[in-house]
């Protein structure tokens, strides 16, 4: 089989066309869930899919598919690739965008090499993948695999008040397709790494294979408001203090277990929020990830008896609300193994991998063959500014996605 090669100026000029969409006064980009800079960031998509001639369809929650036939069957289940391109808070360039511009490039590189594909080839972008303004993340594959209702999603309330359904409605997005229209024969996402392993160990290609657990908690804590001056320290219900013993607890938790898990605690408010007021209410999230589902369930167990210590001894009453909780997944092995089989073809040193951040691939592994390619990220940083990753590596890794798609789409490759 040739080893076409995808062109490296499209896919990197597109990737850094789509960075430039949704940045602020200063520079910082940011693309939420229904938000005008989402639209913009889909408008933008949505021409190239066009552009290139796919047929474009958009779901009821959003998500958006490129979907091209060539001369295979319509009615034949496709493959599928894609990732998301909504983002965090001052976010990179090449987290989920990088997935589904590739996958596009994937195509058009086929059709111009004159690749006639047994199956319809299929670029998706899913809705709020981040999860920052409406929680659940990977909101729009989650419905796809009709893990929550379309209803229940489209009624998500978000961090500002705002409704997923109105907001995809007033962006234009609010798509008529039924959620889960598309079952793919295999799905196959590429996405930077985000991560150290693969700089720090050299290697230019992650089979990944699994994806960890995870958790998100919002966590309310009720004290009582009183004077920081008057106040002697023994006499407070003190709802800041019981919300910094919570992240601290986590921490030294964590540390002593010596196992892979993580905790993030990435929001905080405190009410009245004033710098001589005890905090009568603190509010934050609580991120827990980790490989193994026994440990996860572990962790939110040891927190759960913690938040009832902390709750006693500080004198405050604490509740919590779920936000998301899912288990680790396993990939389909036949789909890694094809993606090491073009790495090593390439000359492209590979190890297989867990995915530490949740991607999309994950809620398809419900419904289908699943797997994902990494490539690697520079300095293992992401969801900032400074996410990068080199154009080289970038193109090693759509090559990899290229193959991968040939050999399934055109080879009546079956799955593991
Ligand atoms: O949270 C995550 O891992 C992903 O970026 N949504
Ligand atoms: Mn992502
Ligand atoms: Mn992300």
């Amino acid at each position: 089989m040739p080893l076409h090669t995808i062109d490296t100026a499209r896919l990197t000029g597109r990737i850094r066309e789509l960075g430039e969409i949704g940045r602020d006064a200063q520079r910082q980009l940011t693309r939420l869930a229904g938000s005008d800079n989402d639209k913009a960031g889909r408008d933008r998509l949505v021409a190239w899919l066009e552009a290139a001639g796919l047929d474009v369809a958009v779901d009821r929650i959003g998500n958006i598919f490129g979907i091209w036939c060539g001369e295979s069957n319509a009615d034949v289940e496709p493959i599928m690739l894609g990732s998301h391109i909504d983002t965090v808070i001052n976010a990179g360039i090449y987290d989920g965008c990088y997935g589904v511009l590739a996958a596009l490039e994937v195509i058009e590189t086929l059709r111009e090499r004159g690749v006639a594909p047994a199956r319809p080839i299929v670029v998706a972008a899913f809705t709020n993948e981040e999860g920052v303004r409406y929680a659940p993340d990977m909101l729009g594959s989650l419905v796809h695999v009709g893990g929550l209702s379309v209803e229940a999603a489209l009624s998500t309330v978000g961090t500002d008040g705002t409704m997923l359904g109105e907001e995809l409605e007033r962006i234009g997005y609010a798509g008529d397709a039924e959620p889960g229209f598309l079952k793919p024969h295999a799905y196959v996402e590429l996405h930077i790494e985000q991560g150290p392993v693969l700089e720090r160990e050299g290697f230019a290609i992650g089979a990944v294979e699994s994806l960890q657990g995870i958790s998100w908690q919002r966590i309310t804590i009720d004290g009582v408001a009183n004077h920081a001056g008057t106040t002697p320290m023994a006499m407070r219900c003190d709802a800041g203090l019981a919300a910094a013993r919570i992240g601290l607890f986590l921490r030294d938790h964590i540390t002593r277990s010596n196992a892979p898990s993580v905790a993030t605690i990435g929001t905080m408010r405190f009410e009245p929020d004033a710098i001589n007021v005890i905090p009568s209410r603190a509010t934050f999230t609580v991120d827990l990830r980790d490989p193994d589902e026994d440990r996860l369930q572990g962790l939110e167990a040891a927190l759960a008896d913690f938040l009832l210590r902390v709750a006693a001894e500080e004198g405050v009453e604490i509740s919590v609300e779920r936000l998301a909780r899912f288990q680790p997944v396993a990939f389909d092995l036949g789909i890694v193994a094809t993606i090491e089989a073009s790495a090593k073809a390439r000359g492209l040193k590979s190890r297989r991998m867990t995915s530490g951040a949740g991607h999309d691939a994950q809620m398809i592994a419900r419904i289908a063959p699943t797997a994902m390619i990494f490539v690697p990220s520079r300095d293992g940083i992401s969801h900032n500014p400074r996410e990068h990753t080199e154009a080289d590596d970038l193109v090693a890794g759509a090559n990899v996605l290229l193959d991968v798609v040939e050999r399934i789409a055109c080879s009546g490759w079956k799955g593991s």
